[in-house]
């Protein structure tokens, strides 16, 4: 165990405060009266003695609400979702998944069928070779079989009865909009079966000038897509993880809440970070652990700034991983535009199906995952999870000028802050080495930013350095000195200030060591 084995410094995890033990306060739904809050269900209020109790769709009029604008989903079941000769695409689409549906249930279906269907129902040509290779090479013909039959059949029915499922389209969180979108496990289920039949129209240009240029593609057809090799293994094993959710709830579909949140840092709001007194947060740093183990602490998601990044593509670190064994997650490639870097999104409540081995290349589904994560009065697993992207540095140079660290630093603040109105005990954040992967950034400079946004946010920050024990001890030991020398979050800030003209010297953790918080200001 980790908490005995000295390789932890700082304050224990278990002293670090935890939605879990302290579920957040939440108005009951009926009495939220936001407009910028859509509920895809009726007000529901979890009660853990009736847990098998489901939330139901709200209907505005009795019936669905066909919306079809630029500030909605545009479902495949509109009646405005027409085709080149002008005529309606749904009945299309009605005739092929029924048609696939009743040959998955009286013959099971076969990869040409599902190919059939896919290009029939969009209209256009796809390439297969990574679904074809995991159905018909590499899964057992049990697991084959069973997802020709049961779980295909599950997801025809999924797809048939978007319009019923979930009454309406929710709405895009679109830039500076600050919207906010709670639905149940289950319509994100059907919307995911949409998604699996690349059923999402408009979403496949993003070409400049497109209307969904500035979206991810929630669509599955690159995910399917392999070339001649069939795709790279960790690319089937993705598929692996997302087919495993589509396996669990079709045995049962599970009955919680899940609430995306687009969140935007007021201009008012932004800290005068050169006069802030702000002491340093509690810390935990250790290097065993992954993000998502750590429940009951925000955690963070090193994400692009199209959220999901390479989820659908070959992408295979930490954002890519975290999407595919929650697949509730993707629904955010449908929902939101690209951030700002005063923008985040929240992704609240969504359930974890699967465990994992690997990372990147040697990436593997493992096995199932029960995820056991206690839920909150909306039935809404209590698991806060905040989409924060890095900038990409190609020269690694760029990232010790002031307007770039300036811009790590508002974003990880947008992250980590908690709105005034909140009264309840300000939980952790659990983070690491962001945008240190994939985006190329220095491990301590981004720790030093993460530790200014968390300490101006008063909130304790537990950083899990992926297997690197030098930098347990080594930020630990800034740590220490900045404590002693009862550094506050604007010496933080001069000390990164005077080493943007120093960082090709030496390392930063080494110029704070030699410098002590009098001689900043001196
Ligand atoms: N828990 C803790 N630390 C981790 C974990 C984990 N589960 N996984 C990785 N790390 P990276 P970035 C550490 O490269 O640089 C994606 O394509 C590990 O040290 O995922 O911000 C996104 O969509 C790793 O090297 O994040 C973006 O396009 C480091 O965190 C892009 O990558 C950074 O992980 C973001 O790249």
């Amino acid at each position: 165990d980790e908490e005995n084995d000295g390789t932890f410094q700082g304050t224990p995890l278990s002293e670090i405060a935890n939605i879990c033990q302290h579920p957040p306060t939440l108005s009951d739904m009926k009495d939220i009266r936001d407009n910028n809050h859509t509920f895809l269900i009726k007000p529901f209020k979890y009660d853990p003695n009736s847990p098998d109790r489901e939330p139901e769709p709200f209907y505005e009029n009795g019936t669905y609400v066909d919306e079809w604008d630029q500030d909605y989903v545009r479902l495949p079941c509109s009646q405005s979702y027409i085709t080149k000769n002008g005529t309606q695409r749904w009945p299309i689409i009605q005739g092929s998944l029924t048609k696939l549906q009743h040959l998955s249930e009286t013959q099971m279906a076969a990869m040409e069928d599902i190919k059939e269907t896919i290009e029939e129902c969009a209209g256009r040509k796809y390439e297969f070779n990574c679904l074809e290779r995991l159905l018909n090479e590499i899964y057992s013909g049990d697991e084959r079989g069973h997802f020709m039959s049961t779980v295909l059949s599950n997801l025809c029915s999924l797809a048939l009865n978007v319009d019923k499922i979930c009454s309406r389209p929710p709405p895009l969180l679109r830039i500076g909009s600050n919207r906010t979108v709670t639905m149940s496990q289950k319509q994100a289920a059907s919307l995911l079966a949409c998604a699996f039949f690349c059923l999402f129209p408009r979403r496949f240009n993003q070409k400049i000038g497109s209307e969904y240029e500035n979206y991810p593609n929630p669509n599955f057809n690159t995910l399917f897509h392999g070339g001649r090799s069939g795709g790279p293994t960790w690319k089937i094993e993705k598929l692996k993880c997302v087919f495993h959710y589509f396996h669990r709830i079709t045995e049962k579909m599970p009955n919680g809440v899940i609430t995306f949140r687009r969140y935007q840092l007021p201009e008012s709001c932004v800290p005068k970070w050169t006069e802030s007194k702000e002491p340093l947060c509690e810390i935990h740093i250790t290097k065993n652990k992954s993000i998502e183990d750590v429940t009951g602490l925000l955690q963070v998601d090193f994400a692009n700034k199209y959220i999901g990044g390479g989820v659908m593509n070959e992408g295979c670190v930490q954002e890519e991983i975290r999407f595919v064994i929650c697949p509730e997650m993707l629904i955010s490639l449908l929902l939101c535009e690209v951030m700002k870097p005063n923008e985040c999104v929240f992704l609240i409540g969504c359930e974890r199906f699967s465990s994992y081995r690997g990372y990147s290349t040697s990436f593997e589904f493992r096995e199932n995952y029960i995820d056991q994560t206690p839920k909150d009065s909306w039935g809404r697993k209590l698991c806060h999870v905040v989409a924060m992207d890095a900038i990409a540095f190609y020269n690694r140079a760029t990232q010790f000028k002031l307007p770039q660290m300036k811009r790590e630093l508002i974003k990880a603040y947008t992250c980590f802050r908690i709105p005034a109105a909140v009264t309840d005990k300000k939980s952790g954040v659990v983070t690491g080495n962001w945008g240190c992967g994939a985006f190329n950034g220095n491990k301590q400079l981004k720790a030093i930013i993460q530790l200014i946004a968390a300490s101006q946010a008063g909130r304790p920050l537990a950083y899990l350095t992926f297997r690197d024990q030098k930098l347990v001890d080594s930020f630990y030991e800034v740590y220490e000195y900045l404590s002693n020398e009862k550094a506050t979050v604007k010496d933080l800030c001069a000390y990164l200030q005077c080493y943007a003209d120093l960082y090709k010297k030496l390392p930063l953790f080494d110029y704070i060591l030699q410098t002590s918080v009098a001689s900043l200001h001196s």
